[in-house]
């Protein structure tokens, strides 16, 4: 079966439309995981499914499922989607894009009156950002049995939210959504994505053939000294956590990352206890997103952060205590499926690369249960996790036509 097209304005009005929830007055959204917003485009998307006849289902974790029947409904179906959960300050396609694609890849079969010969799943998995609730990739992790979500019931997100409440309340607004257990059989997955990256664009490339997902690992470090009087307490006198903490980021920005650079290292969040202007904090706490394509240079590069966490804590008479908030070794595709991408890319006459993503993405987590793979499209000067973040509309259609493309191929392909 050859694709039939995409329809490509009724895809950019989808994007609109779902931009407009959550929307930041800069452009860009704050859809949170779990969060009103995220259940605002959970039931947009279920009312679109439902408007075409689509079946709908959520399991325990809140993943949402998007079904159209195959020639043969006994084989696992095919997966094809990514997420609709944002970060505070997202962009309107990371995630978005993946998911609307998905949807529409099963609006133009239709529309052709095509069957494909197994049955495709479009999925929105829940949580990918991590932003919010702490790890990423939640829903795509629960699903592949790496993680049991009642080990997560407990969490109270950076917003002081109960996990547990939310997703209770994410799982409720669906009553239209049959519920499904956690996991099953899948025939493999496909994730289109934005590249959150510059190299496309830079090499004027229409797609990247994604072979791969670089390691992450979060760290939280909470440094304690002792709280004191900003006026009175001269500096030969102080514990003061604050003093630790600028000497650890120091070095590490000075003298480990240089030395690596394919290493990444990114604090996102600091604070103080108790925050206030004229007390020496009694502690102080900062988040660690260190990246790296190695599993062991991953390690070793945790394994400086605390090495130097204890050196610059003795000078200052401070204690550290670190917690790994989240633990995603580096993965690599199928190639069966990265195959089928490159050659229905060849087809379609999309110039392309192999590349490796620097972002972590679910399709890392549905790598351990089907073959599965990503492609990729440029977004502007490689900017994402920012409200600016903007993919021209001639990517998000070769992106969209490669994905139906390389979708009909796994379904008929695949076992
Ligand atoms: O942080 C990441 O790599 C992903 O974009 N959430
Ligand atoms: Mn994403
Ligand atoms: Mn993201």
């Amino acid at each position: 079966m050859t694709a039939p097209a995409i329809n490509a304005e009724r895809l950019q009005q989808r994007l609109e439309a779902f931009a407009r929830i959550g929307a930041t007055p800069a452009g860009g959204v704050n859809r949170q995981a779990l969060s009103a917003e995220d259940r605002a485009a959970r039931r947009l998307l279920t009312e679109l499914a439902q408007a075409r006849g689509f079946s709908v289902f959520q399991d325990p974790i809140a993943n949402l499922f998007i079904r159209r029947g195959g020639h043969d409904d006994s084989r696992p179906p095919l997966l094809i989607g990514s997420h609709l959960d944002s970060q505070p300050t997202g962009g309107r396609y990371d995630g978005a894009l993946g998911t609307l694609a998905a949807f529409e890849a099963l609006e133009a079969l239709q529309d052709a009156g095509l069957t494909s010969e197994a049955p495709i799943e479009v999925v929105a998995w829940t949580n990918e950002e991590g932003s919010r609730f702490a790890p990423g990739v939640m829903g795509s992790m629960a699903f592949a049995g790496a993680a049991d979500p009642a080990t997560w019931q407990s969490l109270t997100g950076s917003d002081g939210a109960s996990f547990a409440h939310e997703l209770a309340a994410t799982l409720a607004a669906l009553p239209e959504a049959a519920p499904r257990s956690l996991g099953m059989p899948v025939s493999g997955y496909i994730e289109l994505h934005i590249e959150q990256g510059p190299s496309l664009e830079k090499e004027g490339l229409a797609v990247g053939v994604v072979t791969g997902v670089q390691g992450t690992r979060w760290l939280k470090v909470t440094i304690s000294g002792e709280a004191g009087h900003a006026g009175t307490t001269p500096l030969p006198y102080r514990r003061d956590p604050m003093v630790a903490a600028v000497g650890i980021l120091h070095q590490l920005q000075a003298s480990v990352m240089p030395s690596d650079a394919d290493a990444r290292l990114t604090v996102g969040r600091i604070a103080t206890i108790p925050g206030s202007v004229n007390a020496i904090p009694k502690a102080v706490s900062f988040s660690l997103d260190i990246r790296h394509p190695s599993a062991s240079r991953l390690a070793a590069i945790e394994a400086e952060v605390r090495a130097i966490c204890r050196d610059q804590c003795e000078r200052q008479g401070c204690s550290a205590e670190i917690a790994t908030a989240f633990d995603m070794p580096p993965g690599t595709f199928a190639p069966a499926m990265i195959d089928i991408i490159e050659t229905a890319a060849d087809r379609l006459f999309l110039s392309s690369k192999k590349m490796v993503s620097g972002a972590f993405h679910d399709a890392l987590f549905l790598s351990k249960v089907a073959p599965t793979a990503m492609i990729f499209v440029p977004c502007r000067d490689g900017i994402s996790h920012n409200e600016a973040e903007y993919v021209e509309p001639a990517s998000v259609r070769d992106g969209a036509r490669l994905l139906l493309e390389a979708t009909i191929v796994a379904a008929k392909e695949l076992p």
